[in-house]
């Protein structure tokens, strides 16, 4: 095979992904016997790139530079994802839905107790929430639906303790029922508060492929963001394959202000086999 085709310059290499190169005087030796775990970079392009200032390099923790060297398990993937925050837009992840978003609940001013919380929500249609489901049940369902709903899936951040709840400070992840969700965790284990008042950002991610619901949630004003659930869900049959997103909240008897004071979703398309 002979054919002509243009190329960058990239310098004089000995390991070029991770195979050997050895250039000589009219040849260049490529060698797939010697493979380096390593990328040398006595004279590779990136050191003669630093050396003429054109890129800068920066010290990166044994910890960090897996992400470059090895493929990575799951959890520690979605884990140096969103320790990045932006990845979300540059990893070509298919057949996920991701959305990130900032929080904020306030209380009355008027009553040491309010109520009820907000969902992020996927459903098949973009229907307004049913009449009956202020309360408890966060604009999700009519209490008579509940156990009979299907076609969608409920993020909730519920702020009040009914019978049913384990707490006033916890997420619970809803398909058919609002009374027996899929998931509940309650939030006083990460020291975050839903009424502190503070802006809270939630990171949620479903994937389509694994098949599973992910969320971080941690304190706008803090780096630390922790992963909080990690949830099989199926997928094909909870959802359509055309959903809405959006949000839900409710009152009762109590007041309170739920507030989306920010928000970016991505998407992407299962491959075609
Ligand atoms: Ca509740």
């Amino acid at each position: 095979m002979k054919q002509k085709f243009a190329m960058n310059y990239l310098g004089l290499m000995n390991y070029f992904l991770r195979i050997e190169v050895d250039q000589k005087q009219g040849h260049v030796f490529i060698c797939q016997q010697r493979r380096s775990k390593h990328i040398a970079i006595k004279s590779d392009a990136l050191t003669e790139a630093a050396h003429k200032k054109i890129v800068a390099t920066d010290f990166c923790s044994s910890e960090d530079q897996h992400c470059f060297t090895k493929g990575l398990l799951k959890y520690k993937f979605v884990d140096m994802r969103a320790r990045l925050g932006v990845a979300q837009a540059l990893c070509k992840i298919v057949s996920e839905i991701s959305t990130i978003r900032i929080i904020r609940i306030l209380t009355s001013s008027y009553s040491t107790e309010s109520a009820d919380g907000l969902t992020f929500i996927m459903a098949p249609n973009s229907n307004p929430s049913p009449a009956d489901s202020f309360g408890s049940y966060l604009g999700i369902m009519d209490p008579a639906q509940d156990g009979r709903v299907a076609d969608q899936l409920a993020v909730e951040f519920d702020t009040y303790k009914n019978t049913f709840d384990l707490d006033g400070n916890h997420v619970s992840i809803d398909t058919k029922s609002v009374l027996h969700p899929i998931y509940v965790r309650s939030l006083n284990e990460t020291g975050i508060d839903l009424k502190s008042g503070k802006d809270i950002k939630v990171s949620i991610i479903l994937d389509g492929r694994a098949n599973s619901i992910t969320m971080y949630v941690g304190y706008a004003s803090e780096l630390r963001r922790e992963l909080f659930l990690d949830v099989p869900i199926d997928i094909p049959h909870t959802l359509p394959s055309f959903i809405y997103v959006g949000f839900t909240a409710s009152t009762g008897y109590l007041t309170e202000s739920h507030q989306i004071l920010s928000w970016s979703l991505s998407s992407y398309p299962i491959p075609k086999k």
